[in-house]
């Protein structure tokens, strides 16, 4: 099967993606050319395919992928430096550059990630063995902030549904709530009202339970600096920013809807859903365009799709919902 990409040569999926991997992602590939449109638009196929798998005790010491070197990808991902430079971690102050100023001795090791609530099998797990029976997986994501900017990225984590899996839900679970550590002495902020602490986050368990949904621990072929969330945060790329949990230490099974952080503090603002759309403008701003993060910080503004891409991946989930609301 022929692909289109982004600067309008043809190669065969097959060629940039193992096999098993492009049989899986076949029906993502139909969206390659809508996601075209823009010259910094990667096709999903690419963004989804997965070449390097990892040991979660390998990671420091493997090499970045070679496919990021490859001169048509390099344009569209975002430079390590930018990524993690310009950050949102309000736990470390409220500027971009607070995160990477005052986390330099944040402790991720040791750190323990409790999964109980609603499973038959909860427990309390030291990071390596939360991970030691997966294989990581290494994705290009699209990134979209509320904020109005984007990035892509190469992130290197483990597709949620395999942990929940293994926790086994009972029939009585209906959402997930993530909560972020709580450590005043290590988060300053924490001493501060700003925002509801810990931070918290919740999924509707069918989206939690899809295969986009990452929990990564690392970036860029290797560990997540401390600033983008180590050493395990949430990814969910159709959804802006603040879904994406940093320094994750429990994951819940409830029955009913969960308040976020977000959404405690600022409910107009910061609704449960927060799928990207561009037609459901923020109350303070649009959502019809994003600034790409790059040198400088911006390279460049392009057009927000709606569920940031990933529509067709994604929308049959919120069907029975009408546009707002999806917000
Ligand atoms: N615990 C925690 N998680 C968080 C945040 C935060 O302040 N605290 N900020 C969110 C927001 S608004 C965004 S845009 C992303 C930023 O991730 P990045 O710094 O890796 O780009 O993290 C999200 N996760
Ligand atoms: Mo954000």
């Amino acid at each position: 099967m022929l692909i289109r990409r982004h600067n309008g040569f043809d190669i065969k999926a097959s060629e940039i993606t193992p096999e098993a991997i492009y049989q899986d992602r076949r029906r993502f590939l139909q969206t390659a050319s809508q996601l075209a449109l823009g010259s910094l638009f990667l096709p999903l196929d690419e963004v989804l395919a997965a070449p390097e798998k990892y040991n979660y005790a390998n990671i420091p010491g493997i090499k970045p992928n070679p496919r990021y070197q490859d001169k048509d990808l390099k344009k569209i991902i975002t430079s390590p430096e930018d990524f993690s430079s310009y950050n949102n971690f309000y736990e470390f102050g409220m500027d971009k550059d607070d995160p990477k100023d005052n986390s330099k001795k944040f402790k991720t090791k040791p750190w323990t990630i409790k999964v109980h609530g609603l499973v038959s099998k909860p427990a309390d797990y030291q990071l390596e063995d939360f991970l030691k029976p997966y294989e990581l997986e290494d994705r290009i994501y699209r990134f979209r902030c509320v904020e109005a900017w984007s990035m892509v990225v190469p992130w290197v984590g483990v597709p949620l549904h395999r942990i929940l899996s293994r926790a086994q839900p009972t029939s009585a679970a209906k959402y997930v709530l993530f909560k972020t550590l709580q450590d005043p002495d290590q988060f300053p902020m924490q001493k501060t009202k700003i925002l509801t602490w810990p931070y918290q986050e919740g999924l509707r368990l069918d989206e939690a339970m899809h295969d986009l949904t990452l929990l990564t621990v690392g970036a860029y072929g290797k560990v997540l600096p401390n600033q983008n969330g180590a050493p395990l945060r949430l990814i969910v790329p159709w959804k802006y920013g603040y879904k994406s949990i940093k320094s994750i230490v429990s994951i819940e099974l409830v029955s009913a809807q969960p308040k976020t952080a977000w959404e405690m503090s600022a409910p107009d603002e910061y609704p449960f859903y927060s799928n990207v759309n561009p037609e459901v403008p923020h109350p303070r701003w649009s959502q019809k365009t994003e600034r790409v993060l790059g040198s400088g910080f911006f390279k460049a503004k392009q057009k927000t799709l709606m569920y940031n891409g990933y529509a067709d991946a994604v929308a049959s989930m919120y069907s029975k919902f009408d546009n707002k609301k999806l917000y």
